[in-house]
């Protein structure tokens, strides 16, 4: 089979799932097979991510793409070092601030969305040739606050569910979508006027406070007639940094009227990985504290401690993390680090350093499933994709169809979590 060759590439603004403007991009290969990809986008953003749009202006990635495209005529669409190599040849930039991370992001994805068509093979396929293959588990957000949400919400970014004692893709989606809709229920129990409102990622956004965001997700478990941490475990997204005052140095509960110093903040996030026995706790403590970052994760390890903000999706900062001892979890968001490479490369370091992955959707997404496959590809542990909203659903289904390989050994079974 002939290598699968960019034959002609091209990209347009559209827009993500918050009504922001964003890239897509579309390679052609050997003048027959078209990939298509769209660039999500976070709002709680960490400070050393890929820049998404030179000067924060789409218009101006838009540009930047259309002025070097021809540069990518005639690249191996299946090789994603190729596509960097390229990338890097226009973009010097550490974060990609002159031709934007959401190009980098768009155009790596379409490429082998292309090259996976041509060869006729599924994308995880095209990704890790070679099994085996496992799922990961759904990992959904059900309640949210924080940067995804407004006034009233937690100041915790997100409550999420994962079907730890799901056998399959199926029973584990449906476990998700029973949850979600059932803490619905608990809401309204307690507050009559909750007007089913969602933040961001189709998590219920209702007028409760961090503690009371995780006693009604609780109760929502047992409603369902799950045992909390066998069936269905929960996890929190803190974004800590998203209220973490630099100047203060305190974590600034602003919704809730309280702060907590770093001793505070940890003996909080220690308590709730306990009293909840957690499955999940992402970004606990701010980005740059490494130090008790490093004490949470060794003081609890049925818990995946994760850095998102912390590693932004960044091999060197995964080095850097193993030296702490920070972190048995690591968040995957391609558009973070910007090439599909760059993120080929942190996955490869974090199962190095036996961290494991959990690829993440971002709260602004397309319906694009891709991340589906990069997940399959990784070995992640989790797939983050929220549970409600068509973009989120999307990926979900994805990971039905691909259960269809099921030909290949295994590759329906979920493998136990723990
Ligand atoms: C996160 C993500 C996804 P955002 O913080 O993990 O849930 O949110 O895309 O806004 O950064
Ligand atoms: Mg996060």
């Amino acid at each position: 089979m002939p290598s699968p060759r960019i034959t002609s590439l091209g990209a347009r603004l559209v827009f993500n799932s918050r009504g922001s403007k964003t890239i897509e991009v579309d390679v052609t290969v050997n003048k027959k097979f078209a990939g298509r990809a769209c660039a999500p986008s976070g709002a709680s953003v960490g400070k050393l991510e890929a820049q998404s749009f030179p000067d924060n202006k789409p218009e101006k990635a838009l540009a930047a793409f259309n002025e070097n495209r021809k540069k990518f005529l005639g690249l191996d669409a299946s090789d994603t070092k190729a596509a960097y190599d390229a990338l890097r040849k226009v973009d010097d930039t550490e974060n990609y601030s002159k031709i934007g991370g959401s190009v980098a992001y768009a155009l790596s994805i379409a490429a082998v969305d292309a090259a996976a068509r041509a060869q006729g093979v599924p994308l995880f396929k095209l990704l890790k040739p070679r099994g085996p293959y496992r799922f990961p588990f759904p990992l959904g957000n059900i309640l949210g606050g924080g940067a995804h949400a407004g006034p009233g919400t937690p100041d915790i970014q997100e409550v999420l569910a994962c079907p730890v004692g799901a056998r399959n893709v199926m029973e584990a989606l449906e476990m998700n979508f029973k949850l979600h809709s059932e803490l619905r229920k608990v809401i309204e129990s307690i507050d009559s006027r909750f007007t089913y409102g969602r933040g961001d990622e189709g998590a219920w956004a209702p007028n409760v406070n961090n503690d009371q965001a995780l006693e009604i997700a609780e109760k929502a478990v047992k409603n369902c007639g799950y045992t909390l941490g066998r069936d269905m475990a929960l996890g929190i997204d803190f974004a800590s940094s998203s209220f973490w005052d630099e100047e203060k140095q305190v974590y600034d509960y602003a919704r809730q009227g309280l702060k907590r110093d770093t001793g505070e903040q940890i003996e909080f996030a220690n308590r709730l990985m306990r009293d909840y026995r957690l499955a999940y706790a992402e970004d606990p403590v701010h980005e740059g504290d490494f130090e008790s970052m490093a004490a949470l994760t060794k003081k609890n390890p049925a818990t995946l401690v994760t850095g998102d903000d912390m590693l932004v999706t960044n091999a060197e900062m995964v080095k850097k993390a193993v030296g702490y001892g920070a972190c048995s979890g690591a968040i995957l968001k391609v558009n973070q680090a910007g090439s599909l490479h760059d993120a080929l490369l942190f996955a490869k370091e974090c199962t190095r350093n036996g961290i494991k992955i959990i690829t993440s959707h971002r709260s602004g997404e397309s319906s694009d499933s891709h991340i589906s496959h990069i997940a399959v590809a990784t070995g992640s542990k989790m797939l983050k994709t929220g549970v409600l909203g068509g973009e989120r659903v999307a990926k979900l289904n994805e990971l039905l169809r691909m259960s269809e390989y099921g030909l290949i050994a295994g590759m329906a079974e979920l493998t136990p979590a723990t």
